[in-house]
């Protein structure tokens, strides 16, 4: 799988204040962090950056091609800044995002197709957030259809089916793992992403990798080609390269419906399984969930 570094983040509490002070070295520092944890790419999440966007974009690029040579995700919704941004930029680059309201769908595939940029099409319409899975088909044939249209090949284009809390609405967990057992039939050959610490919005701290890595692991059985992730969660990072055989296992059976002999479980898999029993909804998510 494919991971992107989320570390880089205007929401970020350390390097927030860097970026808005345009301080290089605490940036560099955590691209250089992010690279060392083993990730494959960073993003760089600048946000609406209404103003000087493209002198903010280009800022970034440069301070963090300075300290890594991995390839760039670049995350705002501000079509000047993202293009400021892919001129910058040396090398591979994704843009994140372009999404399906149609103000932003043909600026941001025509820039795609202008730097030859893999772009990730996040799955948000005209009217918002999907309600389900179907929604978020329709919405993917769509965007394919218009960037195939353009030239632009299936390879390229990277789905984003949006992952929402698990504290907000268990349907919206269980609609994007549906959506994503569907996506090769939808659109054969499209990659696809998620900003996977999003399932995690909102649940206490130290407890958020258990979900973070939980639903992963059921992405990925769908073939989830890469995700947005806290490069700092070794056990996420294991998991991710195939070195956790046994979670997965743990996992799958919960998905399978198989009766597991949870008192033979270590409590490191007793979690697993307690955690994926929540995001199959088959458990009630509260902060207490592995406690109960
Ligand atoms: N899809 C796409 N791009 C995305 C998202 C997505 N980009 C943004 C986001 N969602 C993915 N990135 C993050 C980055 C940080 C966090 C969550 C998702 C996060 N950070 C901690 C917090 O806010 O509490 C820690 C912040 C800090 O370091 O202080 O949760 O869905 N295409």
């Amino acid at each position: 799988m494919i991971l992107i570094g989320e570390s880089i983040n205007i929401m970020s509490q350390t390097i927030g204040p860097a970026m808005k002070e345009r301080n290089p070295e605490p940036i560099q520092n955590m691209a250089k962090a992010e690279t060392n944890a083993g990730v494959d790419y960073l993003d760089l999440n600048i946000g609406p950056a209404r103003k000087s966007g493209q002198e903010f974009m280009d800022w970034m690029v440069r301070t963090v091609q300075a300290a890594s040579d991995l390839p760039l995700s670049l995350d705002t919704t501000n079509q000047d800044a993202m293009e400021a941004g892919l001129k910058a930029v040396k090398g591979k680059v994704l843009m994140n995002s372009v999404s399906l309201q149609p103000e932003r769908l043909e600026r941001g595939l025509q820039l795609a197709k202008t730097y030859n940029a893999d772009l990730i099409g996040l799955l948000w319409g005209a009217e918002g957030m999907p309600r389900d899975a179907n929604e978020r088909a329709v919405h993917a044939v769509n965007i394919v259809f218009k960037a195939n249209e353009l030239g632009i090949g299936n390879e390229h284009i990277w789905i984003d089916p949006i992952v929402s809390p698990v504290s907000v609405e268990i349907n919206q967990v269980k609609a994007c793992v549906e959506f994503m057992s569907m996506l090769g039939e939808i659109a054969p050959g499209c990659r696809s992403t998620v900003g996977l610490s999003n399932i995690s919005n909102g649940t206490p701290t130290e407890l958020r990798p258990w979900l973070n890595r939980t639903y992963m692991i059921m992405l990925m059985r769908y073939g989830l080609y890469s995700a947005i992730v806290d490069a700092f969660d070794k056990d996420l990072i294991a998991i991710a390269r195939g070195n956790r055989p046994d979670i997965i296992k743990v996992v799958h059976q919960v998905m399978d419906g198989e009766s597991v002999d949870t008192a033979s479980l270590t409590e490191e898999l007793k979690k697993y399984y307690k955690t994926a029993k929540v995001l199959r909804g088959e458990s009630l998510y509260s902060h207490s969930w592995l406690e109960v």
